[in-house]
C-alpha cells in the first residue's frame, strides 16, 4: 500500500510525463510544417508517445497498489521555436528537469522504506540517463552543424537510426 506521500509525489510525476508528452507533440507539430525534416518529426511524434507510454505505467503502478491515479490537467506546451536548435535545447532541458523529478521520488521512497516502489523507479531512473544521454549527442550533433543545409539533412536521415535504436528496445 503506498502511503499518502508517495502516493502525491507520484500523481505528480503522472502529470510530469503527460505534460512532457504534450511538450513532445508540440514540438512534432511545429517540426510537420518545417520543409526537409520529416524524420525528425516522426522522432518528435515517437518521443511524444512513448511520455505517454510512462504516464500510464505509473497511472497503473499506482492503482495497482492501492492508490487511485489522478489524470491531471495540463498547460499548453511551447508551439513553435525559432531554430531546430532551440527545440532540442529545450528537449534536453526538459529531460534533465524528468530526472531530477525522478530522483526525488526514488528519495521518497527509500525514506519511507517502500522497496517496492523503489524497485519500480528503477525502469525510469535507467530511461533518463538513455534519454538524457541521447538529447545531449544530438544537440552536440546540432552545433556542429550550425547554419550548414547538407548537415541538417544528414541529421534528419540518422535520427531514423536513432528512432529504430529505440524500437528494439522498448
Ligand atoms: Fe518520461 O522519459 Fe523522458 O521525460
Amino acid at each position: 500500500m503506498l502511503s499518502k506521500q508517495m502516493q502525491d509525489a507520484l500523481n505528480e510525476q503522472v502529470k510530469i510525463e503527460a505534460q512532457s508528452s504534450q511538450v513532445y507533440l508540440a514540438m512534432a507539430s511545429w517540426a510537420e510544417i518545417q520543409p526537409g525534416i520529416d524524420n525528425i518529426t516522426s522522432f518528435f511524434y515517437k518521443h511524444s508517445d512513448e511520455e505517454r507510454m510512462h504516464m500510464m505505467k505509473l497511472i497503473h503502478f499506482i492503482n495497482d497498489r492501492g492508490g487511485f491515479a489522478v489524470v491531471p490537467s495540463l498547460e499548453q506546451p511551447t508551439l513553435t521555436y525559432p531554430s531546430l536548435k532551440h527545440a532540442f535545447s529545450e528537449l534536453l532541458a526538459h529531460e534533465v528537469y524528468v530526472s531530477e523529478s525522478i530522483n526525488k521520488l526514488v528519495d521518497i521512497a527509500l525514506k519511507e522504506k517502500d522497496y517496492a516502489t523503489h524497485n519500480f523507479l528503477q525502469w525510469y531512473v535507467a530511461e533518463q540517463i538513455e534519454e538524457e544521454a541521447l538529447a545531449r549527442t544530438m544537440n552536440d550533433k546540432l552545433e556542429m552543424i550550425g547554419d550548414e543545409k547538407s548537415g541538417l539533412y544528414l541529421f534528419d536521415r540518422d535520427i531514423l537510426n536513432v528512432t529504430v535504436a529505440n524500437n528494439t528496445q522498448v
